[in-house]
């Protein structure tokens, strides 16, 4: 249909791109990666946020090409970093339900590194928690595993907003549990999201896993996520998603 023609065309003329944010290493405030968010540079409504067309990417079943257009973009952006000696450990992408359930999932993502000649280690995984929740099917499991195995970063999106029980979070090979937004705001002034953070920080210490908290606005919020142990930072706080061109000077300006 029409949506779906419009959409492939602005996929495949670069209208699509990936936009850089931050996320620090809470103990030394040193780079652990870059998420990669996309955004829609549309020729007349302007700047575009995935939600505002990711729903129609889904329904039109584009949501693969647009996944590997990010990717792209990604390893793009790491190979730039390398080569202007700017040291990013892993660029973080999103996946969704659709690219999880793809049974080619694990040799692609292989082969792409392999292609870019970065290891496995650069790439992180970027699943929502709804993805892994109960019923999850044996190729998501499968393909978790198998990321995991190859040496691929594993982060659950949005943690504490999509029901998975604890059960279900240790069938799966995690690194890390992205802490929803909905727990970070205000933490520097309000006890009851204190206590739920300090519970979700000492549980995923428990089971393991990392963390790294979303949404961190405020240098009060900074502060208090710091004095929480939790692993990881992102937000406003530290910078914005930026294209490229910002995020490496970003990177710059740092050093
Ligand atoms: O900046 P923000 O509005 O970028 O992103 C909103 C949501 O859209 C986030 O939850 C993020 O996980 C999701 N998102 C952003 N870019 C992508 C993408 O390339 N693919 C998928 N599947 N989700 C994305
Ligand atoms: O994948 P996901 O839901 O985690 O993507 C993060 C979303 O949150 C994106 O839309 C991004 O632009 C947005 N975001 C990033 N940092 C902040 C922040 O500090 N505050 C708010 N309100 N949104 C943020
Ligand atoms: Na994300
Ligand atoms: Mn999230």
């Amino acid at each position: 249909d029409a949506d779906r023609g419009l959409l492939e065309t602005a996929l495949d003329t670069g209208q699509f791109t990936g936009w850089f944010q931050p996320q620090i290493r809470t103990e030394d405030g040193a780079i652990g990666g870059f998420e990669v968010l996309s955004r829609w540079q549309h020729p007349e409504r302007g700047l575009l946020l995935p939600q505002d067309f990711l729903p129609a990417i889904e329904r039109a079943g584009l949501s693969e090409r647009l996944g590997e257009v990010m990717l792209f973009q990604a390893l793009t952006a790491l190979r730039h970093w390398d080569r202007a000696g700017l040291c990013v450990p892993c660029v973080a992408v999103n996946f969704s339900a659709t690219d999880l359930r793809n049974p080619r999932l694990v040799d692609r993502l292989k082969w792409e590194l392999d292609r870019f000649e970065l290891t496995p280690a650069r790439l992180s995984v970027e699943i929502l928690e709804t993805v892994v929740a109960e019923g999850a099917s044996d190729v998501v499991v499968h393909n978790i595993a198998g990321l995991s195995a190859c040496g691929f970063g594993v982060d659950l999106d949005d943690f504490g907003t999509g029901h998975a029980s604890i059960t279900t979070i240790r069938r799966f090979a995690l690194r890390r549990l992205k802490i929803d937004r909905s727990f970070v705001t205000r933490a520097d002034s309000d006890a009851a999201q204190r206590t739920m953070l300090a519970a979700i920080i000492s549980m995923a210490r428990q089971l393991g896993l990392e963390t790294l908290a979303e949404g961190v606005e405020t240098p009060g919020e900074l502060a208090t996520l710091t004095a929480l142990g939790c692993g990881y930072l992102q937000g406003y706080a530290i910078a914005r998603p930026m294209p490229l061109s910002d995020a490496t000077a970003w990177l710059e300006n740092r050093r």
